[in-house]
Protein backbone atom coordinates (compact mmCIF):
# COMPACT_ATOMS: atom_id res chain seq x y z
CA UNK A 1 0.00 0.00 0.00
CA UNK A 2 1.70 3.37 1.13
CA UNK A 3 5.56 2.80 0.63
CA UNK A 4 8.00 4.93 1.42
CA UNK A 5 10.28 4.29 -1.63
CA UNK A 6 10.99 7.04 -3.74
CA UNK A 7 8.44 7.07 -6.10
CA UNK A 8 9.19 4.77 -9.29
CA UNK A 9 6.21 6.17 -11.65
CA UNK A 10 3.34 8.06 -12.08
CA UNK A 11 -0.51 6.94 -11.86
CA UNK A 12 -2.82 9.45 -13.11
CA UNK A 13 -6.49 8.51 -11.49
CA UNK A 14 -9.43 11.03 -13.00
CA UNK A 15 -12.54 11.74 -11.83
CA UNK A 16 -15.68 13.36 -13.36
CA UNK A 17 -17.60 16.95 -13.12
CA UNK A 18 -21.18 16.66 -12.28
CA UNK A 19 -23.73 16.20 -14.48
CA UNK A 20 -27.36 15.34 -14.85
CA UNK A 21 -28.53 18.16 -12.47
CA UNK A 22 -26.37 17.06 -9.88
CA UNK A 23 -24.09 19.59 -7.53
CA UNK A 24 -21.17 16.49 -6.61
CA UNK A 25 -19.88 13.35 -8.34
CA UNK A 26 -18.76 11.36 -5.94
CA UNK A 27 -15.88 10.13 -8.21
CA UNK A 28 -14.21 13.78 -8.38
CA UNK A 29 -15.26 13.75 -4.45
CA UNK A 30 -13.01 10.25 -4.24
CA UNK A 31 -10.11 10.81 -6.29
CA UNK A 32 -9.31 14.46 -5.04
CA UNK A 33 -8.33 12.92 -1.78
CA UNK A 34 -6.43 10.57 -3.16
CA UNK A 35 -3.85 13.55 -5.33
CA UNK A 36 -0.15 12.72 -4.22
CA UNK A 37 -0.33 10.00 -2.53
CA UNK A 38 2.07 7.38 -2.99
CA UNK A 39 0.43 3.80 -3.47
CA UNK A 40 2.88 0.66 -4.37
CA UNK A 41 5.66 3.07 -5.59
CA UNK A 42 3.87 5.25 -8.01
CA UNK A 43 2.48 9.13 -7.05
CA UNK A 44 -1.31 9.54 -7.69
CA UNK A 45 -1.74 12.34 -9.94
CA UNK A 46 -5.71 12.97 -9.76
CA UNK A 47 -7.33 15.02 -12.27
CA UNK A 48 -10.95 16.21 -13.09
CA UNK A 49 -12.72 15.81 -16.54
CA UNK A 50 -15.27 17.80 -17.90
CA UNK A 51 -18.52 15.44 -18.83
CA UNK A 52 -18.33 16.40 -22.24
CA UNK A 53 -18.06 14.12 -25.17
CA UNK A 54 -14.77 15.08 -26.70
CA UNK A 55 -14.02 17.54 -24.70
CA UNK A 56 -13.37 14.76 -21.83
CA UNK A 57 -11.09 12.69 -24.08
CA UNK A 58 -9.07 15.49 -25.14
CA UNK A 59 -8.21 16.50 -21.58
CA UNK A 60 -7.30 12.80 -20.64
CA UNK A 61 -4.64 13.03 -23.17
CA UNK A 62 -3.30 16.24 -22.63
CA UNK A 63 -2.95 14.75 -18.86
CA UNK A 64 -1.27 11.71 -20.40
CA UNK A 65 0.81 13.62 -22.40
CA UNK A 66 1.79 15.90 -19.94
CA UNK A 67 2.33 13.05 -16.70
CA UNK A 68 3.56 10.24 -18.75
CA UNK A 69 1.91 7.78 -16.41
CA UNK A 70 2.55 4.19 -16.27
CA UNK A 71 -1.45 3.11 -15.61
CA UNK A 72 -4.21 5.58 -15.85
CA UNK A 73 -7.57 4.21 -14.00
CA UNK A 74 -10.64 6.48 -14.54
CA UNK A 75 -13.56 6.60 -12.11
CA UNK A 76 -17.29 8.06 -12.34
CA UNK A 77 -20.68 7.70 -11.24
CA UNK A 78 -23.55 5.58 -11.86
CA UNK A 79 -26.20 6.17 -10.32
CA UNK A 80 -28.46 3.43 -9.23
CA UNK A 81 -25.96 1.14 -9.32
CA UNK A 82 -25.16 -0.74 -6.21
CA UNK A 83 -21.80 -1.92 -6.42
CA UNK A 84 -18.39 -0.92 -7.22
CA UNK A 85 -18.56 -1.96 -10.66
CA UNK A 86 -14.53 -2.67 -12.40
CA UNK A 87 -15.39 -2.38 -16.43
CA UNK A 88 -14.21 -4.81 -18.73
CA UNK A 89 -14.95 -3.53 -22.27
CA UNK A 90 -15.69 0.13 -23.62
CA UNK A 91 -17.74 0.05 -27.14
CA UNK A 92 -17.30 2.58 -29.94
CA UNK A 93 -20.34 4.03 -29.85
CA UNK A 94 -22.37 7.85 -28.74
CA UNK A 95 -25.78 7.12 -27.91
CA UNK A 96 -26.63 9.91 -24.94
CA UNK A 97 -30.12 9.67 -23.34
CA UNK A 98 -29.42 12.83 -21.86
CA UNK A 99 -27.36 15.99 -22.93
CA UNK A 100 -23.80 16.67 -21.95
CA UNK A 101 -22.45 19.40 -19.76
CA UNK A 102 -22.14 21.70 -23.19
CA UNK A 103 -25.35 20.21 -24.32
CA UNK A 104 -24.37 17.98 -26.83
CA UNK A 105 -26.14 14.74 -27.46
CA UNK A 106 -25.02 12.40 -30.03
CA UNK A 107 -27.29 9.84 -31.48
CA UNK A 108 -25.47 6.46 -32.71
CA UNK A 109 -21.93 8.18 -33.52
CA UNK A 110 -18.82 6.03 -33.51
CA UNK A 111 -15.97 7.45 -30.93
CA UNK A 112 -13.73 6.68 -33.80
CA UNK A 113 -14.71 6.09 -37.29
CA UNK A 114 -13.35 2.93 -38.37
CA UNK A 115 -12.02 2.51 -34.83
CA UNK A 116 -12.52 -1.49 -33.51
CA UNK A 117 -15.76 -1.82 -32.31
CA UNK A 118 -14.62 -2.43 -28.68
CA UNK A 119 -11.32 -2.20 -26.50
CA UNK A 120 -11.08 -4.24 -23.36
CA UNK A 121 -9.15 -2.62 -20.43
CA UNK A 122 -5.98 -4.15 -19.30
CA UNK A 123 -6.01 -3.44 -15.79
CA UNK A 124 -6.27 -7.73 -13.90
CA UNK A 125 -9.95 -6.53 -13.57
CA UNK A 126 -10.44 -10.23 -11.41
CA UNK A 127 -7.56 -9.34 -9.10
CA UNK A 128 -8.59 -6.21 -8.69
CA UNK A 129 -12.05 -7.45 -7.58
CA UNK A 130 -10.75 -10.08 -4.92
CA UNK A 131 -8.70 -7.45 -3.15
CA UNK A 132 -11.52 -4.62 -2.97
CA UNK A 133 -13.68 -7.41 -1.82
CA UNK A 134 -11.33 -8.70 0.53
CA UNK A 135 -11.43 -5.22 1.98
CA UNK A 136 -14.94 -5.56 2.73
CA UNK A 137 -16.47 -3.17 0.01
CA UNK A 138 -19.01 -4.48 -2.28
CA UNK A 139 -17.68 -4.86 -5.84
CA UNK A 140 -18.50 -6.20 -9.69
CA UNK A 141 -16.96 -6.86 -12.90
CA UNK A 142 -19.57 -4.64 -15.23
CA UNK A 143 -19.55 -6.07 -18.72
CA UNK A 144 -20.98 -2.34 -19.88
CA UNK A 145 -19.56 1.02 -19.19
CA UNK A 146 -23.08 2.01 -20.83
CA UNK A 147 -22.89 4.41 -23.70
CA UNK A 148 -22.56 8.20 -22.52
CA UNK A 149 -19.67 10.28 -21.71
CA UNK A 150 -17.74 7.69 -19.14
CA UNK A 151 -17.75 4.91 -22.16
CA UNK A 152 -16.42 7.42 -24.55
CA UNK A 153 -13.78 8.15 -22.10
CA UNK A 154 -12.98 4.83 -21.63
CA UNK A 155 -12.61 3.62 -25.54
CA UNK A 156 -10.56 7.15 -26.07
CA UNK A 157 -8.19 6.16 -23.56
CA UNK A 158 -7.59 2.73 -24.78
CA UNK A 159 -7.87 3.71 -28.33
CA UNK A 160 -4.98 6.34 -26.98
CA UNK A 161 -3.31 3.43 -24.90
CA UNK A 162 -3.31 1.65 -28.47
CA UNK A 163 -1.12 4.11 -30.26
CA UNK A 164 2.90 3.21 -30.60
CA UNK A 165 3.91 6.41 -28.34
CA UNK A 166 1.69 4.76 -24.77
CA UNK A 167 3.52 0.91 -25.68
CA UNK A 168 3.16 -0.35 -22.01
CA UNK A 169 0.48 1.73 -20.20
CA UNK A 170 -2.34 0.29 -18.88
CA UNK A 171 -5.73 1.78 -18.01
CA UNK A 172 -9.09 1.18 -16.94
CA UNK A 173 -12.37 2.23 -15.64
CA UNK A 174 -14.24 1.70 -12.72
CA UNK A 175 -18.45 2.94 -11.97
CA UNK A 176 -19.16 3.67 -8.13
CA UNK A 177 -22.51 4.30 -6.94
CA UNK A 178 -24.40 7.35 -5.39
CA UNK A 179 -22.79 8.99 -2.30
CA UNK A 180 -24.85 8.76 0.42
CA UNK A 181 -26.32 12.41 0.49
CA UNK A 182 -26.66 11.86 -3.22
CA UNK A 183 -29.32 8.79 -2.92
CA UNK A 184 -31.27 10.92 -0.20
CA UNK A 185 -32.49 12.42 -3.36
CA UNK A 186 -33.31 9.05 -5.14
CA UNK A 187 -34.80 7.00 -3.11
CA UNK A 188 -34.55 3.32 -3.29
CA UNK A 189 -31.14 3.68 -4.87
CA UNK A 190 -27.74 2.18 -3.13
CA UNK A 191 -25.00 4.03 -1.72
CA UNK A 192 -21.45 3.75 -1.13
CA UNK A 193 -19.82 5.83 1.77
CA UNK A 194 -16.58 8.17 -0.03
CA UNK A 195 -14.20 6.98 2.31
CA UNK A 196 -15.30 3.44 1.13
CA UNK A 197 -14.55 4.06 -2.47
CA UNK A 198 -11.22 6.10 -1.37
CA UNK A 199 -10.30 3.06 0.07
CA UNK A 200 -11.66 0.55 -2.65
CA UNK A 201 -9.64 2.73 -4.84
CA UNK A 202 -5.98 2.54 -3.00
CA UNK A 203 -6.54 -1.28 -2.98
CA UNK A 204 -7.18 -1.36 -6.57
CA UNK A 205 -4.37 0.63 -7.85
CA UNK A 206 -1.90 -1.00 -5.37
CA UNK A 207 -3.49 -4.51 -6.25
CA UNK A 208 -3.36 -3.48 -11.04
CA UNK A 209 0.54 -2.28 -9.89
CA UNK A 210 1.22 -5.68 -8.44
CA UNK A 211 -0.31 -7.83 -10.64
CA UNK A 212 1.08 -8.50 -14.34
CA UNK A 213 -1.15 -11.47 -14.56
CA UNK A 214 -4.40 -11.12 -13.93
CA UNK A 215 -6.53 -13.97 -11.84
CA UNK A 216 -8.91 -16.30 -13.77
CA UNK A 217 -12.26 -16.34 -10.81
CA UNK A 218 -15.50 -15.39 -11.83
CA UNK A 219 -16.80 -12.31 -12.56
CA UNK A 220 -19.45 -12.89 -15.50
CA UNK A 221 -22.72 -12.69 -15.80
CA UNK A 222 -25.96 -13.84 -18.02
CA UNK A 223 -27.67 -10.54 -18.99
N1 LIG B 1 -20.83 9.32 -15.08
C1 LIG B 1 -21.31 9.47 -16.43
C2 LIG B 1 -20.52 10.60 -17.01
C3 LIG B 1 -19.79 11.22 -15.88
C4 LIG B 1 -19.99 10.33 -14.74
O1 LIG B 1 -19.48 10.45 -13.62
C5 LIG B 1 -21.31 8.17 -17.21
O2 LIG B 1 -21.35 7.09 -16.58
O3 LIG B 1 -21.30 8.19 -18.45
Amino acid sequence: MTSHRKPQGTVLLTGFEPFGGDQTNPSWEAVRQLDGAIVEGHRIAARRLPVAFGESVRELRAHIDALRPEMVLCVAQAGGRSLLSIERVAINIDDARIVDNLGAQPIDIPIVEGGPAAYFGNLPIKAMLAAVRAAGIPAEISQTAGTYVCNHVFYGLMHALSEPGHVGVRGGFIHIPYSPAQAERHPGAASLATDSVVQALRVAMQTALATSVDRRIAGGAEH
